[in-house]
């Protein structure tokens, strides 16, 4: 290298920077000398393949022709033509004495050879370099002056500018060195572009024609920023070849139709309800033949299910005619007077999700189709359809991606602003989060709502967040159908060939306002000045098609058009029939065979949950062992182990056995289990050591789990990118996929999941109710007051349990399995568990129900490894279950009538409680019970123990302030279940607006204060309530 250095210098200081590309000798370790010295010997020592180079870089010095006949020259002089041979000696013997050197040799190239002077031959070699510059120069920045906006007024970019090293104009040549007369020149062409088709020389006009053919007219290919080379070739030889965007008759003539569909579709739906919201896709009535474009090549390549996941705009022309959802089904929805037959409260039409299985016409396929159902928040469904095919693929085998893929399409302005949409980027390479590649589509209306790009986005593109993945952007005129199919086609091919998401920007406008009661005109006047001269897509594209003589006006008009418009007269005609809406014909992931035919459970009751002995202590065995031979443990991970298998051989269980207990006799039953999250694996409190790593050995891992029975299911533990938004929806996702599964999803600190509350919100708390569709999925929150501070402290059970739905002021209709009956109606489950039997139990009752609930799980980090927490076999033998409410143990329960006070509390604070008891020896007096299943609250068993301890106060308390934890949620079931004739009085921490104090003495002040209060059994003598 440094041999090239001199040499550079040399070439500088006679004027010859132009050979030398910025940065020059920057670009080769010894790799990358071998292949430029193999491509040139392309050129001159007959025929080789060209060998690819980097071209992951504008400057990389590959390009530069000098240095690849240098690196060859330096290899091996005879590689090179004998008079770049005496050039280089030369030049090497100016570097050392820095003698005066010959310009380059003249007979470089084929063809231009000739008896040239030594300047002669140098204009030569600098024409070819500023050519071969200039190639790269469209490759790289071609898509800056593309014409994207089907209205010419708007710069996709943002950026009016012209890249100056682009020949927009004869001038432009001089940047290269170059001017009019050297048009006509021919010049060899480099390995790295496929424009020549079977020409290796071209003219210059030529070259820059068919440059701009291919990366300056309708589509605007960005990819140079790929750090892959055989990537870069492919994108390069789907875009550059003559021709490439070539469609057959009956192509277009299918694509006519697709896009008579999609435009009449809508302007259905306009005239029948003009003042209804639906979200038209008028200036993008495209996506519709681009999806179905997508679909067709896809299934071509081996796709049997497509899981998609949308926003609003064009989703009901989606449901129609990509998923083929029957019209009356979509038209009946927009009817004042139809009533919901389902359960739950439903949702708006343009969020319903849909299943459907078909066949697919081009390809005679079976294929099936699911759009996800998804709230108004947009980009919120990214990750969920992620997980959904992930679990997809997983369930089926299909490792790689070739059965099940996803599409996520996305509005310009959410993709850019939304924070989720870069979270699921990053997962999509992720082994255990990757679908083996996304189709992204944007409608990119240039617009959100009334907002311009230019004042929502500060990036070139609405795209540019998918340039972290290396993904390829195509971004496309939306008025050019073909150019459209073309990168469709193209996208679907990239995905199958190299499993990486891709993105489709279809630059496009919105015909009408925000949705169809919106105005534009007050704040986009000019654009809608223009829009409403604009020609509608199917106008221009039929026309064009019966000036090709493809179709015919009657060819198109009456079997196209009018027929289509009979079809949805008719559809419209049996809506009218429809008089109650069945949201369950809306389900986006049907549970065949986990419920009958209705829909409905199998059965109302769960089996007891406990586990027989021998399966206890192979667990327990497993769990305090490493299954491989010769496998290097850490001695603190051995010391661990060797503490699980004392505990085991004492049939106790700690937190992390319990845990095991679970996992592993659900993996027995055939019960997949997966668990995700930031450092789930070790456990952020490394308690849990379910991946066991190899001190000697680089990547030699072991999961125990997945070695405790020959036919058990897998198990799944895989710590996350650090994103909550993203990778709850990832589980969330994948939970939905099939009831057979126990997914979990664990906050490092129980708080970091406000970063996924929209998942919370929008999905996990009120999913079956709007969707009528059933989701197990756990979350673990870590969760306890310990003097950690503000953060890390509490994972705000107020919030969750504010969500749940039971009725605080109604006592419960006792009937059948009262506790299975509850679950049923709930929106989810909330509890905090204070045992580790107890833990067991209760996530194998959420596998072992007939129905699923989302379980939100308040989980300990003292309690880990505290001795008193952990649990005997027993509590978790055969025939046990799990409780809901764990009563008195002690003295109390003896004498109930004696007990003058009753602690109702859950989770941690036990501990302190029945510590403090012990030491004033009021175990006779005062009665602990804890809550174990806080919501749905147990109603019965609460008024069991209040009968029990019928002379006692009531008192809740809990470590958390006042206006947090559970006792606004529980304070008003205490009173239903006394029928108000009692008070339930409150001992905690006083009301606060950060969930714990920071400094370390005031958090035990606190504590010492409520536990006095909580002993002192005068306290709320003669107080009112
Ligand atoms: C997370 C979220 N924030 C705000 C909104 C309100 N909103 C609905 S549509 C919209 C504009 C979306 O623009 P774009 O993504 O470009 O889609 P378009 O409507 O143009 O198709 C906004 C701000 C929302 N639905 N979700
Ligand atoms: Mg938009």
């Amino acid at each position: 290298m440094s041999q090239f250095r001199a040499l550079a210098g040399i070439l500088r200081s006679r004027g010859w920077q132009c050979l030398l590309l910025p940065g020059g000798g920057g670009g080769g370790g010894p790799a990358c000398r071998s292949v430029l010295a193999g491509s040139a010997r392309s050129c001159f020592a007959g025929p080789s393949a060209p060998t690819a180079v980097n071209s992951s870089s504008s400057t990389s010095s590959s390009s530069s022709y000098v240095e690849e006949m240098y690196f060859a020259w330096l290899e091996d002089p005879t590689n090179v033509h004998e008079s770049w041979d005496t050039f280089f000696r030369h030049a090497q013997a100016g570097a050392v004495s820095d003698g005066a050197v010959e310009g380059p040799p003249s007979a470089l190239l084929q063809g231009r050879a000739g008896h040239q002077t030594p300047s002669m031959a140098r204009k030569v070699v600098e024409d070819h370099l500023a050519v071969h510059t200039l190639i790269r120069a469209y490759q790289i920045r071609g898509h800056h002056v593309a014409q994207l906006d089907p209205l010419g007024i708007l710069e996709a970019d943002l950026d009016c500018f012209v890249p100056s090293d682009l020949i927009t104009t004869i001038d432009k040549l001089g940047f290269y060195g170059l001017d009019e007369s050297d048009l006509d020149k021919t010049f060899r062409l480099p390995f790295t572009t496929f424009i020549g088709g079977g020409d290796t020389t071209l003219p210059l006009r030529e070259i820059i024609r068919r440059l701009e053919t291919s990366y300056c007219g309708h589509v605007g290919v960005e990819f140079m920023f790929i750090n892959s080379v055989e990537q870069c070739q492919w994108i390069r030889g789907k875009f550059e070849p003559p021709g490439a965007m070539h469609f057959t008759s009956a192509e277009k003539r299918t694509l006519l139709a697709r896009l008579v569909r999609s435009t009449r579709f809508e302007d259905f739906l306009a005239r029948k309800w003009s003042s209804e919201k639906r979200f038209g896709l008028e200036g993008c009535e495209v996506l519709i033949p681009a999806l179905k474009m997508i679909i067709d090549s896809s299934s071509a390549a081996g796709i049997d299910s497509i899981i998609m996941g949308m926003p609003h705009r064009g989703r009901l022309n989606v449901l129609a005619n990509v998923i083929r959802k029957e019209l009356n089904q979509i038209f009946c929805q927009f009817d004042p007077k139809l009533e919901a037959a389902d359960e739950g409260s439903g949702d708006v039409k343009y969020h319903l999700g849909m299943y459907h299985e078909r066949i697919n016409r081009e390809t005679d396929k079976t294929l099936t189709l699911s759009l996800m159902a998804n709230p108004s928040h947009l980009e919120a469904v990214d990750p969920v359809v992620q997980g959904k095919a992930k679990a997809e693929q997983f369930y089926r085998g299909d490792s790689q991606g070739k059965k099940v893929m996803s599409i996520l399409i996305h509005g310009d302005a959410a993709f850019a602003g939304q924070g989720v949409v870069y979270e699921t980027f990053h997962l999509s390479e992720l082994p255990s989060y990757t679908t083996h590649g996304t189709i992204h589509v944007v409608v990119n209306n240039q617009i959100g709502f009334t907002t311009d790009p230019r004042v929502a986005r500060s990036s070139p593109y609405p795209t540019d967040v998918a340039r972290v993945v290396n993904a390829p952007i195509f971004h496309v005129n939306a008025d050019d159908p073909e150019a459209v199919m073309h990168v469709c086609r193209v996208a679907a091919e990239w995905r199958s060939t190299f499993n990486k998401d891709v993105v489709i920007d279809l630059v496009s406008y919105r015909r009408f306002g925000h949705n169809e009661m919106d105005e534009p005109m007050f704040t986009q006047p000019l654009m809608y000045k223009q829009i409403r001269r604009q020609e509608d897509v199917l106008k221009k594209y039929s026309d064009k098609l019966i000036s090709e003589g493809v179709v015919t006006l009657q060819e198109f008009e009456v079997p196209e058009v009018a027929k289509y418009d009979k079809i949805c007269e008719e559809a419209y005609t049996s809506s009218k029939d429809e008089k109650i809406s069945h949201i369950r014909h809306w389900l986006d992931s049907p549970w065949p065979d986990f419920f009958t035919a209705e829909g409905e459970p199998k059965s109302m009751s769960c089996p007891p949950t406990g586990l027989e002995e021998g399966v206890l202590q192979h667990i327990g065995l497993t769990a305090s062992s490493v299954p491989l031979e010769g496998f290097n443990l850490h001695p603190g991970v051995s010391r661990i182990l060797r503490g699980r298998s004392e505990l085991v051989k004492a049939r106790q269980m700690d937190w992390a056995l319990g845990e095991y207990m679970a996992f592993g006799s659900l993996l027995q039953e055939g019960v997949h289990v997966r668990l995700s999250g930031q450092d789930v694996e070790r456990g952020t409190f490394s308690h849990r050591h379910h991946v066991l790593h190899d001190q000697e050995v680089d990547r030699r891992f072991c999961v125990p789990m997945n070695h405790l029975w020959s036919d058990q299911a897998p198990y799944t533990v895989c710590n996350s990118s650090l994103s909550e938004y993203g990778v709850l929806g990832f589980e969330l996702g994948f939970a939905m996929a099939s009831p057979n599964a126990l997914v979990l999803w664990e906050a490092q600190f129980g708080d970091f999941h406000n970063t996924a509350q929209c998942i919370i919100d929008q999905f996990i708390s009120p999913g079956q109710a709007k969707w009528v569709r059933n989701n197990g999925i756990v979350l673990l929150l870590p969760h306890g007051m310990e003097g950690m501070g503000p953060e890390h402290s509490s994972a705000r059970p107020e919030r969750f349990l504010q969500m749940s739905k039971d009725d605080p002021d109604r006592f419960p209709e006792f009937r059948g399995d009262f506790e299975v009956h509850q679950l049923f109606d709930c929106n989810w489950v909330v509890v905090n568990c204070s045992t580790p039997a107890n833990f067991c139990h209760m996530l194998r009752r959420q596998v072992l129900l007939p129905f699923r609930k989302p379980l939100i799980v308040f989980t300990p980090k003292s309690l880990l490894r505290l001795p008193d927490a952990r649990s005997s076999f027993d509590e978790l033998s055969k025939g046990t279950r799990f409780k809901r409410l764990i009563p008195n143990e002690g003295p109390a329960s003896e004498n109930p009538q004696q007990v003058k006070r009753v602690i109702f509390c859950t989770g941690k604070v036990y501990y302190e409680l029945a510590r403090e008891r012990k030491v004033l020896n009021l175990e006779g007096e005062v009665a602990l019970i804890r809550l174990e299943q806080i919501s749905p609250f147990p109603f019965d068993l609460v008024r069991s123990e209040v009968e029990r301890y019928s002379n006692a106060e009531l008192v809740w308390c809990q470590e958390e302030h006042k206006n947090m934890g559970y006792y606004d949620y529980v304070r008003p079931r205490f009173l239903t279940v006394v029928a108000n004739q009692k008070p339930i009085w409150y001992v905690g921490r006083d009301p606060a607006a950060a969930p714990a104090t920071g400094n370390k003495a005031t958090h035990l002040n606190e504590l010492r204060r409520f536990m006095d209060t909580a002993f002192n059994l005068g306290v709320f003598q003669g107080r009112k309530f």
